[in-house]
């Protein structure tokens, strides 16, 4: 047995703030201890982190990454072995992957592929999600056998007719399986139809930058399909999850629902919080960097996502990670905006721009740790395991330095993409140590961990319904 002990720091998790010492055995957390105490003083280990003057958090549970999706014709840039290596660089210690289910596939090929491409490849812990793009009655009965085995969360399209899509129909039939067998419904809330018609009269008229992605995929076409979502959920009598919020009169639906007493969440990403169309107007295409459905929004909606974080109106900061390089990828766009594969890098950046937006004052540190590792956690049947610091959690701990500065770049990310989404903004805080299941993975600017160190993690159904 291994006995690592982290000596020193404040140990913040949603719940609290103390000043504690924190023993951990294998790969567990055993206990904790006042900073001082006669019983934290008594304690040896193997190894002492001394965590003065540092914050010692859980690690972050980023709930929504999309490593080698494929994606107009192309594949995102990171695999599991480059996307994980970079989470554990930025203090994320578990990740909810998408499997993917294609159309003509069942939900078991789909599953079993993304199996395949994780296991043995990554840094830190990881589970899935079931993307279900053919909901017949034989992936309706999967469902039952998914969540059985773990994966308790499905995610269904408004958007991307021909693809991922799906019609009300299918939508309400997945919502009332989700109902019965306890499985969430994940929502990409956008009217995909009204969104093809609206594009092809863009690009007829010549409109063809990357910034036309956000003007045609309308706010309003984003806040009609969250509340044709939950009012589905509704009727189905299910949860409803919705995933990427960005338009501020989507939030005001979620609001609405929420006051009514619904099982509705949604979430929200960096992108949305930190960058706006003027990002996608950047000249010289440079705007195809920030193509990513749902689009960036003008700045005055950013003011609506951060008080729905603070009311809880919105509940989890995840990244839809999704990178695309700029050369040869998102240059397959270039005359024709619909043609970008949409999605943009920052699994390794989430946990800094929220400590970012802590140093602003937008939200507190307990409210930081809650919506990036707590939440997720609990959202998708995963805590008291992950998301905390309490006996019997995994030790998947970060040693935190809220002084540090650094500037983000692209030549010094860890992300397998030619482009940071974020290039040279100047961040306080940095993650130290990154500690996954008793192992150091990031120490001090070196990595020590190893592909294969991530294990599985299956998953209980939602832990946050009211
Ligand atoms: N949105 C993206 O930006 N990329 C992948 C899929 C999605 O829904
Ligand atoms: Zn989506
Ligand atoms: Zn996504």
């Amino acid at each position: 047995m291994s006995r690592t002990l982290i000596r020193g720091g404040l140990v913040i998790t949603a719940a609290d703030e103390v000043h504690a010492d924190v023993l951990v055995e294998d790969e567990k957390v055993v206990a904790l201890a006042a900073a001082g105490s006669t019983v934290a003083e008594g304690w040896t280990a193997d190894t002492v982190i001394d965590a003065t003057g540092k914050y010692v958090i859980p690690g972050g549970v980023d709930a929504h990454t999309h490593m080698e999706l494929p994606f107009g014709g192309t594949f995102a840039s990171d695999s599991f072995e480059t996307g994980t290596r970079a989470a554990a660089w930025g203090g994320t210690t578990t990740i909810v992957d998408f499997a993917v289910q294609s159309v003509g596939e069942s939900l078991r090929a789909g599953l079993d592929t993304w199996h395949a491409k994780a296991e043995g490849n990554c840094a830190v812990d990881y589970a899935f999600h079931m993307i279900v793009s053919d909901v017949n009655e034989h992936s309706l009965k999967e469902m039952d056998l998914l969540v059985d085995e773990g994966v308790t969360s499905f995610k269904l399209f408004m958007a991307y007719p021909g693809v991922f899509y799906s019609d009300d129909g299918r939508i309400l039939r997945a919502m009332q399986r989700g109902a019965a067998n306890g499985g969430l419904v994940m929502m990409h809330a956008e009217n995909g139809i009204a969104i093809d018609v609206l594009v092809e009269q863009a690009l007829a008229a010549g409109r063809t930058d990357p910034r036309y992605h956000g003007e045609v995929r309308r706010e309003l076409l984003e806040a009609e399909a969250t509340h044709r979502a939950i009012r589905l959920a509704e009727v189905a009598g299910a949860p409803l999850y919705v995933v990427h919020v960005s338009a501020e009169q989507a939030v005001a639906e979620l609001a609405t629902a929420r006051d009514r007493g619904l099982n509705v969440f949604g979430e929200t990403c960096p992108q949305y919080l930190f960058l706006s169309t003027d990002n996608l107007a950047e000249p010289d295409f440079e705007g195809a960097k920030y193509v990513c459905s749902t689009p960036l929004r003008p700045k005055e909606h950013q003011a609506a996502l951060w008080k729905g974080l603070r009311t809880n109106d919105l509940q989890v900061v995840s990244t839809d990670h999704c990178p695309f390089c700029f050369v040869g990828q998102k240059e397959l766009g270039r005359g024709d905006f619909s043609k970008i594969p949409n999605g943009l890098p920052g699994v390794e950046n989430r946990m800094d721009l929220l400590h970012q937006a802590v140093v602003d004052g937008q939200i507190s540190r307990r409210r930081w740790i809650e919506i990036a590792c707590a939440t997720p956690a609990r959202m998708f049947g995963l805590y008291p395991r992950k998301g905390t610091i309490a006996p019997g959690a995994d030790a998947d701990i970060v040693i935190y330095d809220p002084d540090a500065e650094q500037v983000v770049s692209a030549a010094t990310h860890h992300m397998n993409v030619d482009y940071s989404a974020y290039e040279g903004k100047r961040l306080r805080g940095k993650a130290r140590t990154v500690i996954s299941r008793g192992t150091v993975v990031v120490d001090q600017d070196r990595y020590l961990g190893r592909a294969g160190h991530g294990r599985y993690q299956t998953r209980e159904t939602c832990q946050y319904l009211v």
